[in-house]
């Protein structure tokens, strides 16, 4: 091979690499950590925008229409406590004591992630620190909240970190992605008191925002790429 044509594939190959996959920006795309009280994201991604971090839970009387009390969940900061989380009272969700439970009154916790316009999304995980024995099952809008994505019930004293993977295929290439973690309370536990808390926090979803590439512009691209370098073969 000769020195032009070797120049000529190798800038081919970039321009064909450029192509098929744009700059992409690995980031944090979504993070909860409740400072300052507030349920923003406060993730630095400038090409998505999440959601503010809501909840859709009961209150004391759950399958009964116990009604929202604020005292029952929320934000949570100890005094002389520096990082604020997100408690619920375990009997504010006493009667959901299992996943068919928390999907059928629709108990959860919920926010959205929306790129930027030109851009699509590819997730890569999603994670959250737990204390406590709270149950839990992540579902997405990816498929109508049908499936559980990963779920675990952490009966740990201290904090840690639960981490689900959402590096399937049914999490590339989004124009939008809602995340449900459904809860509830696997012992059917009544207290109510101040120091009866289920406590979540640094709610994180990792991933990339990618500028989306038009189909026919892309395949235009390459087609000339292509009879570029058949013009060159058949000169060569
Ligand atoms: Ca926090």
């Amino acid at each position: 091979m000769n020195r032009l044509k070797t120049t000529t594939l190798l800038g081919l190959a970039a321009l064909s690499t450029a192509a098929l996959a744009p700059a992409a920006d690995a980031a944090v795309i979504a993070q909860y950590t409740f400072l300052g009280n507030s349920y923003a994201s406060s993730d630095l991604d400038v090409n998505s925008a999440a959601g503010t971090f809501t909840e859709n839970l009961p209150g004391n009387s759950a399958l009964g229409g116990g009604g929202i009390a604020a005292s029952t969940h929320g934000i949570y900061q100890d005094v002389g406590n520096p990082a604020p989380e997100f408690f619920i009272k375990p009997g504010n969700i006493s009667e959901i004591t299992n996943e068919a439970l928390s999907v059928s009154t629709g108990t959860y916790l919920h926010f959205t992630v929306t790129p930027s316009s030109g851009y699509t999304l590819d997730l890569t995980s999603f994670s959250f620190d737990l204390r406590s024995g709270l149950g839990y099952a992540l579902r997405t809008s990816a498929d109508g909240f049908a499936s559980t994505v990963g779920s675990a019930g952490v009966g740990t004293a201290t904090y840690t970190t639960n981490s689900i993977s959402l590096s399937a295929a049914a999490f590339q290439d989004l124009s939008e992605i809602t995340l449900r973690l459904y809860v509830w309370n696997p012992t059917g536990n009544t207290a109510t008191g101040n120091g009866s808390r289920y406590s979540l926090d640094n709610f994180i979803v990792e991933g990339e925002t990618l500028a989306a590439v038009p189909e026919p512009a892309t395949i235009g691209l390459l087609g000339a790429a292509g009879a570029l370098l058949l013009g060159r073969k058949r000169r060569v």
